[in-house]
């Protein structure tokens, strides 16, 4: 049932009672070495010169290993079925959903919308969508999520090395924005008024259905905004979260952010249909 059209692809929403997780952590069925890149301890460059909240600098990280995909469906049923978790869409009923004919940046509020049916039920499931990555779940939920699987997210510095892949430009592939069609699923119509399938995708894609940056991680730009760690200042509030990467919804018109430097904010029990995640251990 729709709601009410809001404009706002950063919502803000309310705070439920904390889900209790089960006590022993169990490995995610399917996450093996070779489903992730190894990125070494070093002290790597990350922003863009002149960035408000990105600025140029140097920073220094320890070993990680980062998921060459987006967590999908799929992974995510497994953790669903194993733990009978109920998503924050779920249970407030506020996930935000988006069907072409709106106005940029307005998305629509659908009570009946959650991960298994991430733009609402009328726009249907995702029965034949099961390798695609996992939208309408909330920074919450995927907390709950890395707390199962015995992974985290990656921090806003580590996204941002393993996405660069040692290049220094916009892009990892330089800075001519004409070559993101090789590499991600984004928006390519002037306005969301009517339908945009170009690149074979009105939403999500099947994780890796694009090239990869040069260290093999697929859909770093577009297919769906992912969720990191970590604060822009200190003084932030604890009910925002961050992303980055773009999405399937991401123009070059608006929120162009399928890119190396920017970093979005949402609020950790907001769900929308174009945001994922990826995960480190
Ligand atoms: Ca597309």
């Amino acid at each position: 049932m729709r709601l009410k059209n809001k404009t706002c692809l950063f919502s803000v929403v309310f705070l439920f009672g904390a889900y209790r997780l089960p006590a022993q952590p169990v490995p995610a069925p399917g996450e093996t070495d070779s489903n992730f890149v190894r990125v070494h301890k070093g002290i790597y460059s990350v922003g863009k010169k002149g960035h408000f909240l990105n600025p140029l600098r140097k920073v220094e990280v320890n070993d990680f290993s980062i998921a060459k995909t987006e967590t999908t469906n799929a992974q995510f049923e497994k953790f669903v079925a194993a733990t009978s978790y109920k998503t924050d869409a779920e249970r407030m009923h506020n996930a935000m959903v988006f069907e072409p004919g709106l106005k940029e940046f307005e998305w629509i509020e659908d009570s009946t919308a959650y991960w298994r049916y991430p733009n609402g039920i009328s726009r249907g499931g995702i029965e034949n969508k099961m390798n695609h990555p996992v939208t309408c779940i909330s920074y919450n939920d995927i907390l709950a999520y890395c707390q199962w699987a015995g992974v985290r997210l990656p921090s806003l510095e580590e996204w941002e090395i393993a996405c660069r892949a040692g290049s220094d430009g916009d892009y990892f592939f330089g800075n001519d924005r004409e070559k993101i069609s090789e590499y991600a699923n984004i928006w390519h119509g002037r306005n969301h008024l009517t339908a945009d399938s170009s690149d074979g995708y009105m939403y999500t894609s099947p994780v890796a259905s694009f090239a990869p940056n040069p260290w093999g991680l697929y859909d770093m730009y577009g297919n769906v905004f992912e969720f990191c760690t970590g604060k822009l200042k200190k003084s932030e509030s604890n009910t925002i979260a961050h992303a980055r990467g773009g999405s399937w919804w991401c123009s070059k018109n608006a929120c162009n952010f399928f890119n190396s430097y920017d970093i979005g904010r949402v609020n950790i029990h907001a769900s929308f249909s174009n945001q994922g995640f990826r995960i480190v251990k």
